[in-house]
């Protein structure tokens, strides 16, 4: 009996010296994120609003020079601005407080330009406050653009000036509750009014805005807040302005290195393998071509396909998304951008509906210390908490999810544990199909999230086999998805031969047509190959998912003669090489006549054969800093290039704020010839540019 009891005790003893051992986790890796940086990373979509008095003088930089009563707004509602941004799913908004040209949006004592002395209520306004409170009631994160350069104050260049932008720092910290984020601009110096003196100034971006400073009334007034600027201290540029991050990203790098203009930019894409500080990368991005708001650019509002590709590959290539909003001269922000920025909710919810690991068996080749507190099933039980990680020498190793039966799956959803640091360097991706483990796609890094898109695939079993790491893998979340077809409308495109193309971006997506005015069903022609139009023919089409049925709303495509035999054959000046350019039935390119001309312009087309028309078609160059736009039209036709007759004069509404497709009709005329003159233009002197030039041949 003595024996039993003694070995129950020596059993019990040994048990529980066991299940206290508690085993270590992994040692850190390389630099570590802050508290800070870390509640940053959670907040991963969020808007930027430029707004100020750029909106009103349609600029992207202004110059200084500009009087607060220019800002004008007639229905502002920062109430809206924070509903669409809570509505489209985004956690904050980032407002430019003050941009480069200096206006103070909020009632500061550093300055009189600003709100105060603008007719937006009657002085009495404080922009900043308004959002502050807005973004309070829907429950938003609140966050500050200053820019350093200043092109308004008199000072800029000197000691004082510093001394200004850093109390306008402590007013916008002290006097609008918690502040998320301050974002410094890295665009520094340069030519501006600078109180009249209308000179350039250049400064030192390393020593000039003494950043220590900055840096530490920042830290002293808002010690949650995260300082973005091209390096940090605690957030990076991405090096680019047009939404992606590259597919290897470092949150880590060697920050000592950069500084605001850093002419290396390039490398923020990528981050530094070898960083010596976590400075995790932030992808800002407009939902327009320009980052204010110009009327000119309501027809070029970013479309679904575009910022659904901008979100994975932000957020999918570990980065946080800043998205633009340009709010227009009302106030608003535009209708056309609310419409696109729901569009993308819709479709994120539509591609994470549905998790596939979730609840399924998870088995990894290494666990840590065999303990459950590191077993691979933490990687799917919901919470970012609880982390898979490997023995101390294991750098290598496969997690499984069974999937129990064949599942089609195109999405994997991977996060590492960071507060540890980012480890993972390459790893593969295997599909079991039919019994057969199929390599699917191959990566470097993962760190916060990591979103990998592939073609649907069915499967049993899905692996991820980590090849290489910094330390043993430290991994907290794998998600898997099956996301619908991206169903958007048709898109139709013909080149000078007659050859139509249409296109949807994803392939999975079917087409159907037709080119009778017929409305198009599902059971009209599937489109499979490009279509030869020669004569004038209107092109309906839907888009359908094949998996579901689903279409979307007809387009329609309408195209006259086609362009082969066009040749222009004289222009009133201009090099006559390019001409093409304005009959290659793409808007996108443009001719135009030399600078300083002192009359009107107007070129000359030769159609090659002769044809009823009834009409013309102008497009506006689409550049985002456009010139030569045609305001004032004469449009000339003859049959043998010698007798013209004027068969159109008039105006294009709008086309300088509009710039789509202008058409213009008259009563039907037969011509081989066709002149168009810019008998005004937008600017200057009469130079004229043309996108795109087309008749129309047939009636109505
Ligand atoms: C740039 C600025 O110069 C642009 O005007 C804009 O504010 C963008 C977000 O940053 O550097």
């Amino acid at each position: 009996m003595k024996i039993r009891i003694a070995h129950i005790i020596f059993i019990s003893v040994v048990f529980s010296l066991v299940s206290c051992s508690k085993v270590e986790p992994p040692k850190p890796v390389g630099p570590l994120p802050s508290e800070r940086q870390l509640a940053w990373h959670d907040l991963q979509y969020y808007a930027f609003v430029h707004f100020n008095m750029n909106t009103f003088t349609n600029m992207e930089w202004g110059t200084g020079g500009e009087s607060p009563e220019q800002f004008n707004p007639t229905e502002l509602d920062t109430r809206q601005w924070a509903k669409v941004a809570k509505d489209a799913g985004m956690k904050g908004i980032i407002i430019t407080a003050k941009h480069h040209d200096g206006f103070c949006l909020w009632p500061t004592k550093t300055t009189e330009h600003s709100i105060k002395n603008s007719p937006w209520k009657d002085g009495k306004g404080d922009l900043i406050k308004d959002l502050e409170e807005a973004c309070k009631e829907y429950g938003l994160k609140f966050g500050i653009y200053l820019s350093p350069w200043d092109r308004h104050d008199k000072d800029y260049g000197n000691p004082e000036y510093v001394k200004k932008f850093h109390e306008q720092l402590r007013e916008l910290l002290t006097n609008y509750g918690e502040v998320f984020e301050v974002w410094f601009d890295g665009a520094n110096g340069g030519s501006g009014y600078y109180g009249g003196a209308n000179e350039t100034r250049k400064i030192d971006n390393k020593t000039y805005y003494e950043w220590d400073k900055a840096e530490a009334i920042v830290r002293e007034l808002q010690p949650n807040a995260v300082i973005f600027s091209d390096g940090g201290p605690d957030i990076r540029w991405v090096g680019n302005e047009e939404g992606w991050a590259n597919e290897t990203n470092w949150s880590i790098m060697r920050r000592d290195e950069i500084y605001p203009g850093w002419p290396r930019y390039v490398e923020l894409r990528s981050g530094h393998e070898d960083g010596t500080h976590w400075l995790p990368a932030e992808v800002n991005t407009s939902i327009r071509p320009g980052w204010y708001y110009h009327p000119g650019e309501d027809h070029q509002v970013k479309k679904l396909p575009r910022l659904i590709k901008t979100y994975y590959e932000s957020i999918g290539r570990n980065g946080n998304f800043l998205l633009n909003l340009p709010v227009d001269i009302r106030g608003l922000v535009h209708e056309e951008d609310v419409k696109q920025l729901m569009a993308l909710k819709n479709q994120l919810d539509k591609d994470f509906a549905n998790e596939l690991a979730q609840g399924k068996t998870v088995t990894a080749t290494d666990e840590r210390g065999s303990d459950l507190t590191y077993a691979a099933k933490n990687v799917n039980d919901g919470g970012p908490e609880t982390y898979w990680a490997t023995n101390d020498s294991v750098t290598r190793a496969i997690i499984t999810i069974d999937l129990e039966k064949p599942t089609e799956v195109n999405r994997i959803l991977l996060q590492e544990y960071i507060p540890l640091g980012q480890r993972v360097k390459r790893y593969i991706l295997d599909a079991e199909i039919d019994g057969e483990w199929k390599e699917i796609d191959g990566q470097t890094t993962v760190g916060y999230k990591r979103i990998l898109r592939f073609e649907t695939v069915v499967a049993t079993k899905i692996r991820v086999n980590f090849l290489e790491a910094k330390g043993p893998l430290a991994i907290s979340n794998l998600e898997l998805y099956r996301a619908p077809n991206l169903l958007t409308e048709p898109q139709a495109k013909r080149n000078r031969e007659g050859t139509v193309y249409l296109s949807v971006p994803d392939k999975n997506v079917d087409i159907h047509y037709t080119t009778d005015g017929s409305e198009p069903t599902k059971q009209s022609k599937e489109y499979e190959a490009p279509l030869f139009i020669k004569e004038p023919t209107t092109i309906k089409a839907i888009s359908v998912n094949p998996d579901d049925g689903e279409q979307t709303q007809p387009v329609e495509y309408y195209f006259d003669v086609a362009k082969k035999n066009w040749k222009v054959l004289w222009t009133s000046s201009g090099n006559l090489e390019d001409t093409r350019k304005m009959i290659d039935e793409d808007p996108n390119t443009f001719w135009a006549t030399d600078e300083e001309v002192k009359n009107p312009q107007e070129v000359l087309i030769d159609l090659g054969a002769t044809y009823e028309l009834t009409g013309f078609a102008y497009w506006p160059i689409q550049e985002r800093y456009p010139f030569g736009i045609i305001t004032n039209y004469e449009f000339s036709v003859s049959t043998n290039n010698k007798n013209w007759k004027s068969v159109a004069k008039g105006e294009f509404g709008n086309v300088v704020n509009n710039r789509i497709e202008q058409s213009v009709r008259f009563d039907a005329t037969k011509a081989r010839y066709i002149k168009l003159k810019g008998a005004k233009v937008d600017g200057d002197d009469f130079r004229a540019s043309f996108a795109e030039i087309g008749v129309i041949t047939k009636g109505d």
